[in-house]
């Protein structure tokens, strides 16, 4: 049984960026539906035995073309809006530190550029989707952008994803309603660069 990541903060915590009624419509009604719909697949695919990563490599195994795409949309969910939530803090270190950093100034030259261009692909992404920065086993980076609830992980590049960018309306609409680009903005006044530091260390360990 798939269970959401227990909110580390109350719902109004990340005010003024986000607001209380967007981080409860979000975590108690859309990802939770997302988990109760995850459950449910899972349960038919007969895949309880399994993890959430290795479900949504190998959607390809999964014979009922309906059953697949529930898994695939209702797991990517699942799993998105775990690290999507995780990774916000009311008090978030807003720097990366130690091994991620490094890589980050090697791979694209600075922290300010990783952050311009992931808000460039958040904002390039048409319609819903994410923007992610992801890792490898080697502790490669890459950044990436994907429809609906695909992530790296179910699109089989072999990363993982890190930091997640939720761009989907039900996101920011209810504050900023089109303006996508500053709720973008504002989510890097939340999010915990030490959260995505120990996501990327577990993955390269
Ligand atoms: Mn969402």
């Amino acid at each position: 049984m798939f269970t959401q990541v227990p909110l580390p903060y109350a719902y109004d915590a990340l005010e003024p960026y986000i607001d209380a009624l967007t981080v409860e419509t979000h975590y108690a009604k859309h990802h939770a539906a997302y988990t109760t719909n995850f459950n449910k697949a899972v349960e038919m695919a007969g895949l309880q035995d399994k993890d959430v990563i290795e479900i949504l490599a190998n959607l390809d195994s999964v014979s009922d073309p309906a059953v697949r795409t529930a898994l695939r949309n209702n797991g990517g969910g699942f799993y998105n809006h775990n690290l999507y939530f995780a990774q916000l803090s009311p008090n978030p270190a807003n720097q990366p530190s130690g091994k991620l950093a490094e890589k980050i100034n090697s791979t694209f030259g600075s922290f300010d550029n990783l952050k311009a261009e992931l808000i460039r692909l958040a904002l390039g992404q048409f319609g819903s989707g994410w923007a992610w920065l992801s890792a490898n086993k080697n502790g490669d980076l890459m950044i990436s952008s994907s429809p609906n609830q695909d992530n790296p992980i179910s699109e089989k590049t072999g990363y993982i994803p890190i930091l997640a960018l939720d761009v989907w309306e039900h996101a920011y609409y209810l504050k900023y309603k089109n303006l996508r680009a500053d709720y973008v903005k504002s989510l890097f006044n939340l999010i915990d660069w030490n959260t995505v530091s120990e996501n990327y260390n577990r993955i390269i360990r």
